[in-house]
């Protein structure tokens, strides 16, 4: 099995437009990869947003991690970890190079802002932009820490979000490039595709670009590939989209006082026991739990007997009921 880092080094590289699908936990990380992606999105605004907090550095970067490690687990194509500033300055980064090849994850992706950093999308008031040497100085490091060759460094340019042009934009990709990056991700919050396509126009390095068009969605996928844009970031879709079901889901129950109505537009339990892989602990149980024939001697007295289900289990809910695993 080809090692993540290299799965996403292979996608920066691959000469075509890839995709990357967000993610916000070990399920949704499962859910992108069953639906053919290469890659995993590990989203700032979602991973926080699924915790109840805000996208400003609320939930702490260990937090984070423990997140992403789950979302590793669950699955066996690279994660880019949107890891906003980097949680500090070069130290930081250097131990959050250390910690995340520990973790299996295959890139990280931070942005020239200031911490605690506010999402893309508020206030452009509170934006503040990083010093470009300080921030170089911290891709320098990540690149000087990463015991892994092919683990990737990619560099958020955040100069159009804040409303700077495009000279901006390009010193500080071509200082961030000679600094290691091993691609630039250029963020705009523009209805319409054109500061992306201005920066592709003058961008002649060998250093690939991704892109995350939330705004301007409409732009057709081809556009960006003649553009030469390497990898599109859809960044919180999953997110969205189980908001939207849930918000209806939770209403609709509390409104009918029953489930009855929703029972079809939702997934059965059985389906949540394959996500998790039942079968294998199921599996596994018959392996190394004690035989039958190696049951107690004396019979379980009846007070310590399982409980009768009150209520018929049907298959549709239950994969089995073990009862040496009681
Ligand atoms: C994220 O998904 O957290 C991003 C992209 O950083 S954006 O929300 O557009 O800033
Ligand atoms: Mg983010």
């Amino acid at each position: 099995m080809t090692k993540k880092t290299t799965q996403f080094r292979g996608l920066l590289h691959s000469g075509k437009l890839e995709f990357l699908m967000e993610a916000h936990n070990g399920l949704t990380a499962k859910l992108v990869e069953e639906a053919g992606f290469k890659g995993i999105w590990a989203s700032g605004l979602t991973l926080s947003a699924a915790m109840g907090v805000r996208d400003n550095n609320e939930a702490s970067w260990t937090q984070v991690m423990e997140t992403v490690e789950f979302m590793s687990d669950a699955s066996s194509i690279p994660i880019l970890l949107d890891a906003d500033t980097g949680y500090g300055n070069f130290n930081n980064v250097r131990r959050l190079v250390h910690k995340l090849e520990q973790r299996d994850i295959s890139a990280m992706c931070i942005e020239d802002k200031v911490f605690p950093k506010t999402n893309s999308f508020l206030n452009e008031k509170h934006q503040m932009l990083a010093d470009a040497e300080e921030f170089a100085g911290k891709i320098k490091a990540a690149k000087d820490t990463q015991q892994d060759g092919d683990f990737s460094v990619i560099a958020r340019l955040e100069a159009f979000i804040l409303g700077l042009g495009l000279n901006e934009a390009l010193d500080r990709a071509h200082l961030y490039s000679s600094a290691g990056a091993d691609g630039i991700l250029v963020h705009s919050k523009l209805a319409s595709p054109d500061q992306i396509l201005a920066f592709m126009s003058q961008w002649k390095e060998d250093c690939p670009v991704l892109i995350v068009p939330t705004t301007y969605y409409q732009t057709p996928s081809e556009m960006f590939e003649q553009a030469g844009v390497r990898i599109v970031i859809w960044a919180n879709h999953l997110l969205r989209a189980s908001t939207a079901v849930m918000q209806s889901v939770a209403s609709t129950i509390r409104q009918t006082r029953s489930v009855v109505a929703i029972q079809e537009r939702i997934v059965p339990v059985k389906e949540i026991f394959r996500l998790q892989n039942s079968a294998e602990l199921e599996a596994a149980e018959l392996r190394y739990l004690p035989s039958e024939k190696s049951a107690p001697a004396h019979p379980v007295s009846s007070e310590h007997k399982p409980p009768v289900p009150a209520y018929p289990m049907s298959a549709e809910n239950l994969v089995s009921v073990n009862p040496r695993h009681q």
